[in-house]
């Protein structure tokens, strides 16, 4: 058990956050490829690995800290007839409720004197602040396109050029 059982709660927590995350982005490649799109089906399965990896580092980290791990339920990703543009601007509102998470996370370990998980958060904080910037990024091309198809075309082909992250240690 944790010295903090606040923080061992709130971090299993998280691992749900992050599976359901990475079970969104499954959604969200299924829906890219009924859509006719490759490129995004792509980009959101790298997306539900690297996801996977998340939840990957916090159940790691609380077995290291002696912590007690309790899986439960997955919510239903709710991801239907979706455009491509409604598919990332769903993912931005996603990361963004995933770094308010983070961020509260990293207040309670503060508030707990927890410092290695205070820690062991600051690769979240970074993190998230990509994970914004990258579903941004997107959305910001397909306004500019405004539903073009030939627009659409070449943004699909640039996101089927994203290459999984090699380890762990760099995702
Ligand atoms: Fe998308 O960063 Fe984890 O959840």
């Amino acid at each position: 058990m944790m010295k903090s059982q606040k923080v061992e709660l709130a971090l299993n927590k998280q691992i749900n956050e992050e599976l359901f995350s990475a079970y969104m982005y499954l959604a969200m490649a299924a829906e890219s490829d009924r859509l006719g799109l490759p490129g995004f089906t792509n980009w959101f399965k790298i997306q539900y690995s690297e996801e996977l990896a998340h939840a990957d580092r916090f159940f790691n980290y609380v077995l290291e800290r002696d912590g007690i791990i309790k899986l439960e339920s997955i919510a239903q990703p709710e991801i239907g007839g979706e455009t491509a543009l409604s598919l990332f601007k769903k993912a931005l509102t996603h990361e963004q409720h995933i770094t308010q998470c983070i961020s509260d996370l990293k207040d309670l370990a503060k508030v707990e004197s927890d410092h290695a998980t205070d820690v062991f958060l600051e690769w979240f904080i970074t993190e998230q602040v990509e994970e914004e910037a990258n579903a941004r990024a997107v959305i910001d091309q397909l306004r500019m396109i405004d539903g073009n198809a030939n627009g659409l075309f070449l943004i699909d082909r640039e996101l089927a050029s994203r290459k999984a992250a090699p380890t762990n240690e760099q995702q």
